[in-house]
């Protein structure tokens, strides 16, 4: 009878992310037409179960079950740079600054508040979070307005399923993502460069859209604080300053809200923040991206259009000119 064979790594050898390859490439192997669910049922229990996590790992295992739809042929970026390569300036402006210090960030107990315009408001803890929906992996390009760019297999479910939770409101036309202020915890919080918290928001069909994620994992594990534990978001055809980490509430609004960058840099920074190559920021091209981990001669890759969702989120912009709504 054929026995699923699985590659043979010395336990030695193992770090996660070579875990998380193996379990790639039998997914590729296992074909097109898997059933996702059966897969997960292996793969989640066998290979990335709390006995086999590597010693290094703080973060508890996240079963997730992979969602071909939203499964790139890139390869992803090292889980080592996916954690040691980051923005969160809460905790600094160096990239280097969130690995180093997002240790002391406190992310349990945690809850998230939805308010504002809906029938029901709601405070969900992380059980509630965890628990309100069926995990999926999905791999998404994510994109920095500073012009490189990571492939990541992040843990979560649609944004769309936690607020339809609540019942939106007719008056509900925007989200917003407030996120955690720590002081104590927070060292980057002493530059004033942020009017903190920091904060983030979408259209209410963006915010809708399914690929709009709740991300509460990432390779197979839950966030580690400096990608933004226990909860953050990540919608990949905008840059990534859109996708809030550790968030501690959600707003929905008849306004648009305020977000960050676009307080502090009107004239560089817009609501939308699209990826789009043929708008450059003010100070340099948007055109190209470097991938992070690719050698320093590597060629840079082209940026797409909606970071190459536009299949997917162009006609939520119909008729807009995306020059004045950048
Ligand atoms: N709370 C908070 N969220 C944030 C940021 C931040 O400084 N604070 N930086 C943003 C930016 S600019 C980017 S590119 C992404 C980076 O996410 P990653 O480090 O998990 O890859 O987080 C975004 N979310
Ligand atoms: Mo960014």
């Amino acid at each position: 009878m054929p026995r699923i064979k699985l590659p043979y790594i010395p336990p030695s050898e193992i770090t996660a992310e070579t875990v998380w390859h193996s379990r790639r490439q039998w997914l590729r192997r296992a074909g097109a037409g898997f059933a996702a669910a059966g897969v997960a049922g292996i793969t989640g229990a066998g290979l990335l179960g709390g006995r086999d996590a590597p010693a290094a790992q703080t973060k508890g295992a996240l079963r997730s079950t992979p969602n071909p739809r939203y499964w790139l042929e890139d390869k992803p970026t090292s889980e080592q740079d996916v954690s040691a390569y980051n923005n969160f300036y809460e905790f600094g402006t160096g990239k280097g600054d969130p690995a180093r210090y997002a240790g002391r960030m406190r992310s349990k107990p945690w809850t998230v508040d939805i308010e504002g315009e809906v029938e029901k408001p709601r405070t969900l803890d992380l059980d509630d979070l965890l628990g309100l929906s069926a995990m999926e992996e999905r791999i998404y390009r994510l994109r920095c307005v500073e012009a490189w760019s990571m492939v990541i297999p992040w843990s979560g479910y649609p944004l769309s399923v936690l607020l339809s939770q609540v019942r939106p409101t007719s008056k509900a036309k925007y989200v917003q993502f407030v996120t955690a202020v720590q002081p104590d915890a927070m060292p980057g919080l002493k530059d004033r460069i942020v009017d903190w918290p920091y904060v983030e928001g979408l259209r209410m069909d963006e915010a809708m859209h399914p690929l709009t994620m709740l991300v509460l994992g990432v390779y197979g594990k839950q966030l580690p604080n400096q990608n933004g534990a226990p909860v953050r978001v990540a919608i990949p055809w905008k840059y990534g300053f859109k996708s809030g980490k550790s968030i501690v509430k959600i707003r929905l609004l008849e306004n648009m809200p305020e977000t960050s960058w676009r307080s502090i840099a009107p004239q560089e920074y817009g609501f939308y923040a699209n990826v789009n190559p043929t708008v450059p920021h003010p100070r340099w091209s948007q055109a190209t991206e470097r991938r992070i981990g690719d050698s320093v001669f590597a060629s840079r890759a082209k940026t797409l259009m909606f970071n190459g969702y536009g299949e997917q989120v162009a006609g939520l912009y119909a008729g807009m000119d995306l020059r004045r709504y950048y």
